[in-house]
C-alpha cells in the first residue's frame, strides 16, 4: 500500500543536494577570492624615484615594470626635463618639484634634459 506522506528518503536526498549546492557556492566564492589575491599575477604598480641634483640624473632604479610611475625629484634650482630619445615622454620638472611618467612599454629608453642636454639617463623597463 502506497503512503500518502512524502517519501522520507527523497526529502533527505533533496536537502542533501541543497547542502552540496550551498557548499559549491561557498567554495566558488572562496576560489574567486583566492584568484583575486593571487601572488602570481602582475606586480602591483609602484612609484620609482630618480633624484636630480647638481645637473645630473641619479641612478635609475632597478626592477622598473610596465605600469610603474617614474618620479623625477628635482633638487636643483633649475627647471629640468626628462625627454625620451624615442619621444615616448617629455616631462618638465620644476625646481623642488616632481615630474611623473607612467611606463607603458618594455625596453631600454634613453632620455636627456632638453634644457641641459649633457644630462642623460636610461630607463630599463621589464615586463
Ligand atoms: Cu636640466
Amino acid at each position: 500500500m502506497r503512503s500518502i506522506w512524502p517519501n522520507p528518503s527523497t526529502e533527505r536526498g533533496l536537502s542533501m543536494r541543497r547542502a552540496f549546492w550551498s557548499l559549491g557556492v561557498v567554495a566558488g566564492l572562496a576560489a574567486a577570492f583566492v584568484a583575486g589575491s593571487s601572488a602570481d599575477g602582475p606586480a602591483a604598480p609602484a612609484a620609482k624615484q630618480i633624484l636630480i641634483r647638481q645637473l645630473a640624473f641619479g641612478e635609475s632604479p632597478a626592477g622598473i615594470h610596465v605600469g610603474d610611475t617614474i618620479e623625477w625629484v628635482n633638487k636643483d634650482i633649475f627647471v629640468h626635463s626628462a625627454t625620451a630619445d624615442d619621444k615616448s615622454f617629455d616631462v618638465d620638472i620644476q625646481p623642488n618639484g616632481v615630474g611623473r611618467f607612467v611606463v607603458r612599454k618594455t625596453g631600454m629608453i634613453r632620455y636627456i634634459c632638453k634644457y641641459h642636454p649633457g644630462m642623460t639617463g636610461t630607463l630599463v623597463v621589464e615586463r
